[in-house]
């Protein structure tokens, strides 16, 4: 009894040690099984993507940057519009100071601007350079458009003094009416900015600087055209202008 005890105890070891290298043997096999299938995964990944798969992506990020850009441009020339308005009210603000101090609007004698050209950009820049130089009129020191094209020399905000202008009213072709006449004398000054098209539109179709026009646009109304408005294209004609009346 004990003997066969004793066999069945060795029978028993022997299907144990048995059961453990086949099971040792499958794991192993398993093992092999799941690197062989990395293996192949990776080779897979190396080999790069299909055709179909390219072009799908290339097609997405043609769409995305269809929607993208021109939302882009748009908020840029927005931006753009509300800092000429905002450096605009921060001149007027500093034109209202130096008249405070001295009597009178920036003003400069024909004589003393080179090229001579009455009201056009060069006396813009001689007439707003008053604002911070001697005496600085402005907290942000920002004379110069936005929107316009060229050295800092010749991007100044388009500027002129009523009472500079509108003697010259007849000399530019403007027919004013002596009715149209006390309306620009009604005027102080005028800024304007050449807004999103980056052409100034009292220069259109003139060979000189032309803000005498800006005054008849601004009392006459005749062409409404000179005034920029967002509702007929973000970029779109027109000028951003901002005058002051007497108040008198
Ligand atoms: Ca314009």
């Amino acid at each position: 009894m004990r003997n066969l005890l004793l066999i069945d105890n060795k029978s028993c070891c022997h299907r144990s040690a048995i059961f453990h290298r086949q099971f040792f043997t499958h794991s192993i096999f398993q093992e092999e099984r799941i690197m062989a299938m990395v293996v192949c995964s990776a080779r897979k990944t190396i080999g790069g993507f299909t055709l179909i798969e390219l072009l799908i992506v290339v097609a997405i990020i043609a769409i995305l940057a269809a929607i993208a850009v021109p939302n882009f441009l748009e908020a840029q020339v927005r931006s753009k519009v509300s800092r000429a308005k905002a450096d605009m009210r921060s001149i007027a603000t500093g034109l209202e100071s130096y008249a405070v101090d001295n009597n009178k609007y920036p003003d400069v004698p024909a004589s003393s601007v080179s090229p001579p050209i009455k009201l056009g950009i060069p006396y813009s820049r001689a007439c707003l350079i008053k604002l911070s130089t001697p005496i600085s009129y402005l907290s942000t020191g920002l004379l110069t458009d936005p929107f316009a094209i060229g050295s800092t020399d010749t991007t100044f905000f388009g500027f002129a003094n009523a009472k500079e202008a509108v003697p010259f009213l007849p000399a530019v072709g403007v027919s004013a009416t002596t009715e149209q006449i006390d309306q620009f004398e009604q005027h102080l000054w005028v800024l304007q900015s050449v807004g999103p098209d980056r052409v100034n539109f009292a220069l259109a179709g003139t060979p000189t600087q032309n803000f005498p026009l800006a005054f008849a646009a601004l009392t006459s109304r005749t062409s409404l055209d000179f005034f920029y408005d967002p509702t007929n294209g973000t970029v779109s004609v027109g000028d951003v202008v901002r005058t002051a009346k007497k108040t008198d």
